[in-house]
C-alpha cells in the first residue's frame, strides 16, 4: 500500500530543469498548473509554448486509479492490450457496488456476496498485472487516494470524474474513461488538449457556519455546469492557504460539477500537515526541497488577470453557507435566500433525509464539525426530525472517528453509519418507499444531484450543502430552517438555538486503522489466471469494434433527438445498472433510457423508423442493428456531462449508432466517444438542431477527406422529400482520426503490442 517514494523522488528531480525550460519557452512567469503540466510532458515532447485550448499535448502521468464500476471495462480493455504488467503504479478501489440499506456491517457482507464474481475478477486481474487492490469496505477511491497516493506536483489520471479531489494536495488529477487509463497502464503517453486556466483568488478566512464546501457551491453558481469545460481551475491567495488540505480536496472534487478538467491548490503548510498526519513525512521532506516549483510564480498571483484566461475572486470572510439544487449542482442559493426559494418554487419543505460523507465530504474535519452539531442536538434535547446517514470515505477515517467518539454521537442522534462506499451517492440506496415516486426533499453533502440519481425517484428534490448545513437541516427536519438565525423547539417545549459548529482539521491522537483493506499484487503475476465465465451475466470479454468501412455514412436513422440536460446518468444510468458494468451487451439495455425525446417529451420512447411504432430506445436500436441500419443520436448542450463512465460511449458504439451530433460535449465523454471509434460531431450553427426532424434519414459526407480542423457536411433528408444540408464541426486530431478509422483506439494499441 505504501506510496512509491522513489517514484516521487524521480518526478521531483525533473522539476528544476523542466520548469526553467518551460519558463524560457513561454517567456513569462508560470502558474502552478503550467509547472506541473510542463514537468509531465513525455520525454520526447520539446518544451514549446503550447496554445491553451488548442494544442494537443502528450503527458506522462505518475499514477492511475480506477474504481470498481469503471475498472471492469478499463481492465477488460487492458487485457487485450498484450502487456504483462502495468507501466505505472495503478490501483483499483471497490466502492461503487455496495448498496446502502440497513447499515455498514450488514450491507458490506451482502455486497461481498452479491458481487463476488466481480470482486474476484478485479482482484485477480490486479494480482496478475501488478495493480494494488483495495477491497470492498476499504473506502471510496478519492478519499483513499488522498490519504495514500496523492502528492504535490504529481500527475494522475483516474477512471472517475471526481479524481480531481487529489488537487487538494497539489496534484493534477484528471478524470478519464477506461480507454485512457488502459493507454497509460500500457505505457503509452496520455493526450490532453492543453487546458485553459481559470484562477480563483481566495481572500479572507472562513468562520462560523461557512466551510470549504461553500466555496465550490458558490463557484458552481458563478461558472455553471459547463463554465469550467476545457479549463483547469487554480486556487491561490491567503484564503487558499488558510483552508485545510481536506477542505481543498472538497473544492477540487466538486470542480467536476462545473465541467473543469481539474482543479488545484498549491503546496503550503496545510498540505504538509496533512501529509505528516497521514504518515508521509518523507514526501514533505522532498517537497520542501522544491517548494518554489509547487506554487505558481509570485508575479502570476500578483497580477492574475495577465496570466489566467479568467479570474474570480471570493472573500472567504464574507462568504455565506450555500445550498445548491434541486436537480442540478449549479443552482446556488445563499442560505439567507434559500427558505424563500423553497417556498416560491413549491419544493417540499419537509426534509426527509440528510446524508453526510461521501468522497466529497468525509474528512476528519467534516465529521468532527457535523458531530459538534449532533452533540448539541443531544445536549439540547432536540430529536432529529429527518433520517440521517453518515458515509465515511475510508476505513481509516471511519476507524479514527469511531475511536474519537463521533460515531457514537451520531448514533445518539439517531444517525445510521453506512459502509465506506459510494452508496446513496450513486443510487446504491435501497430507499424504502422510493418506488412510490412521491415528491420529497433530501439534502446531501455529496456533489451531484441529478434527477433520479440517489434513489431512482424523479420526484426526489435533492440539494447539496456542507455536512454542517446538512446536519442542522436534518435536526430541524425543515429546508426553510436557517440555523444562523432561527430557533428550534426542543422536547421540553423550550426554544433553543444551534451554536456554530466546531471541529478539528486533523485528529490530535493521529489517524489509526486496524485493517485498511489493501491487497498487494503478486511480484510475478504471470501464473495468475483470470477467469471470465462465458455464461456470466456480469462479465463479458470484449470483441474489437469493426474498422471504418472507408465510405461516407448514409441513410442513418435518427434514433433520438435528446432534449435538454443529457448527462451520463441519462445515457447510461447507474444505480441498479451498475451490476452490468463488466458486460457490454447487458448494460447496453440501459442505453439512453433517461434521455428526453424531443418529439414527445417522454423518456425511453422513440419512433422506430422501420415500422413507425414507438419503442424503448435500446430495443429500437437493437432492431436497427439486426437489420444492419446505422443510426445517429442528436443532443443539446454539454451532452455527456457528469461521469467518466465510458459505457455511455461504448453502448451506442456496440449497438450500431454511428455518430453523436450535439450542440456541445462535456470533455470526458467526447474523448470516450473518440476512443471507441465513434464520430463525435457538433453543429457549426447550434440552431441547426431545430432542423432535425423525427423521420429523418441522415448522411454524413466528407469522411474520405476527414482531417483535423475541417468541417464535415450532414444532409438531413426529411420524410417529405425536402432536405437540409448543414455544416458540422469536430475536434479530432490526426491520431484520433486514426482511432476512428481503426474502429477504436484499442485496435491500434493491440496492433503495436
Ligand atoms: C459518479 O459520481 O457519477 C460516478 C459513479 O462516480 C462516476 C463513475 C461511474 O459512473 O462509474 C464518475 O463520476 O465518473
Ligand atoms: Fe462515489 Fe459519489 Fe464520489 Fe462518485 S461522487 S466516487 S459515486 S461517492
Amino acid at each position: 500500500m505504501a506510496f512509491d517514494i522513489e517514484m516521487i523522488k524521480a518526478v521531483y528531480e525533473k522539476y528544476p530543469a523542466r520548469i526553467e525550460a518551460a519558463r524560457k519557452a513561454v517567456g513569462r512567469p508560470l502558474t502552478l498548473t503550467e509547472k506541473i503540466l510542463y514537468a509531465h510532458l513525455t520525454e520526447g515532447e520539446a518544451n514549446t509554448a503550447y496554445e491553451r485550448g488548442v494544442s494537443y499535448v502528450d503527458f506522462q502521468p505518475d499514477r492511475v486509479a480506477m474504481q470498481d464500476a469503471t475498472a471492469q471495462m478499463a481492465l477488460l480493455q487492458f487485457m487485450q492490450a498484450g502487456r504483462d504488467q502495468v507501466a505505472v503504479p495503478s490501483t483499483v478501489h471497490c466502492d461503487h457496488l455496495i448498496q446502502a440499506e440497513v447499515g455498514a456491517v450488514a450491507d458490506l457482507t451482502k455486497a461481498k456476496d452479491k458481487n463476488r464474481e466481480v470482486y474476484e475478477f478485479l482482484s485477480s486481474v490486479s494480482n496478475k498485472y501488478g495493480i494494488g487492490f483495495w477491497k470492498p469496505g476499504a473506502g471510496i477511491i478519492h478519499q483513499v487516494v488522498l490519504e495514500n497516493y496523492a502528492f504535490p506536483g504529481g500527475m494522475m489520471i483516474g477512471t472517475d470524474s471526481h479524481t480531481p479531489n487529489a488537487g487538494g494536495l497539489g496534484m493534477i488529477a484528471i478524470g478519464v474513461g477506461g480507454a485512457d487509463a488502459c493507454d497509460v497502464m500500457a505505457g503509452l503517453p496520455w493526450e490532453l488538449k492543453f487546458p485553459k486556466l481559470i484562477g480563483v483568488k481566495l481572500t479572507g478566512k472562513l468562520s462560523g457556519w461557512t466551510s470549504a464546501k461553500d466555496v465550490i457551491l458558490k463557484v458552481a453558481g458563478i461558472l455553471t455546469v459547463k463554465g469550467g469545460t476545457g479549463a483547469i481551475v487554480e486556487y491561490f491567495g491567503e484564503g487558499a492557504n488558510s483552508l485545510s488540505a481536506t477542505g481543498k480536496g472538497t473544492i477540487c472534487n466538486m470542480g467536476a460539477e462545473i465541467g473543469a478538467t481539474t482543479s488545484i491548490f498549491g503546496y503550503d503548510e496545510k498540505t504538509a500537515a496533512y501529509l505528516k498526519g497521514t504518515d508521509r513525512a518523507d514526501i514533505v521532506a522532498l517537497a520542501d526541497g522544491i517548494k518554489e516549483h509547487l506554487n505558481g510564480d509570485d508575479a502570476v498571483y500578483a497580477t492574475p488577470e495577465k496570466y489566467f484566461d479568467q479570474v474570480i475572486e471570493i472573500n472567504l470572510s464574507e462568504l455565506e453557507p450555500h445550498v445548491n439544487g434541486p436537480f442540478t449542482p449549479d443552482l446556488a442559493w445563499p442560505l439567507s435566500k434559500f427558505a424563500a426559494a423553497v417556498k416560491e418554487n413549491g419544493w417540499p419543505a419537509k426534509l426527509e433525509v440528510g446524508l453526510i460523507g461521501s468522497c466529497t465530504n468525509s474528512s476528519y474535519e467534516d465529521i468532527s464539525r457535523a458531530a459538534s452539531l449532533a452533540q448539541q442536538a443531544v445536549d439540547k434535547k432536540l430529536i432529529a426530525k429527518s433520517e440521517y446517514t453518515i458515509t465515511p470515505g475510508s476505513e481509516q477515517v471511519r476507524f479514527t472517528v469511531e475511536r474519537d467518539g463521533f460515531l457514537n454521537i451520531f448514533d445518539q442522534m439517531g444517525g445510521v453509519v453506512l459502509a465506506n462506499a459510494c452508496g446513496p451517492c450513486i443510487g446504491q440506496w435501497a430507499r424504502h418507499g422510493a418506488e412510490k415516486q412521491e415528491k420529497n426533499s433530501i439534502i446531501t453533502s455529496f456533489n451531484r444531484n441529478f434527477a433520479k440519481r440517489a434513489d431512482g425517484n424523479p420526484n426526489t428534490h435533492s440539494f447539496v450543502a456542507s455536512p454542517e448545513i446538512v446536519t442542522a437541516l436534518a435536526i430541524a427536519g425543515d429546508l426553510t430552517f436557517n440555523p444562523m438565525t432561527d430557533s428550534l423547539t426542543n422536547e421540553d417545549g423550550v426554544q433553543v438555538k444551534l451554536e456554530e459548529p466546531s471541529g478539528l482539521e486533523l485528529p490530535t491522537k493521529g489517524f489509526a486503522v486496524e485493517d485498511a483493506g489493501y491487497q498487494a499484487p503478486a511480484e510475478d503475476g504471470s501464473s495468475v489466471d483470470v477467469i471470465v465465465d462465458a455464461q456470466s451475466e456480469r462479465l463479458q470479454l470484449l470483441e474489437p469494434f469493426a474498422p471504418w468501412e472507408g465510405s461516407d455514412l448514409t441513410g442513418l436513422k435518427l434514433l433520438i433527438k435528446a432534449k435538454g440536460k443529457c448527462t451520463t446518468d441519462h445515457i447510461s444510468m447507474a444505480g441498479p445498472w451498475l451490476r452490468f458494468r463488466g458486460h457490454l451487451d447487458n448494460i447496453s439495455n440501459n442505453m439512453l433510457i433517461g434521455a428526453v425525446n424531443f418529439y414527445n417529451e417522454e423518456t425511453n420512447k422513440v419512433k422506430n423508423q422501420l415500422n413507425g411504432e414507438y419503442g424503448e430506445v435500446p430495443a429500437v436500436q437493437r432492431q436497427y442493428k439486426q437489420f444492419g441500419v446505422g443510426s445517429i443520436v442528436v443532443g443539446d448542450e454539454n451532452y455527456g456531462e457528469g461521469s467518466s463512465r465510458e459505457h455511455a460511449a461504448m453502448e451506442p458504439r456496440f449497438l450500431g449508432v454511428r455518430a453523436i451530433l450535439v450542440k456541445s460535449f462535456a470533455r470526458i465523454h467526447e474523448t470516450n466517444l473518440k476512443k471507441q471509434g465513434m464520430l463525435a460531431l457538433t453543429f457549426a450553427n447550434p440552431a441547426d438542431y431545430d432542423l432535425v426532424q423525427e423521420d429523418d434519414n441522415i448522411d454524413i459526407v466528407g469522411l474520405d477527406s476527414f482531417a483535423p480542423g475541417k468541417s464535415l457536411t450532414v444532409v438531413l433528408n426529411h420524410a417529405d422529400g425536402s432536405k437540409d444540408e448543414i455544416k458540422v464541426n469536430h475536434t479530432y486530431n490526426a491520431g484520433q482520426i486514426g482511432w476512428f478509422k481503426a474502429g477504436s483506439a484499442l485496435n491500434l494499441i493491440k496492433g503495436d503490442a
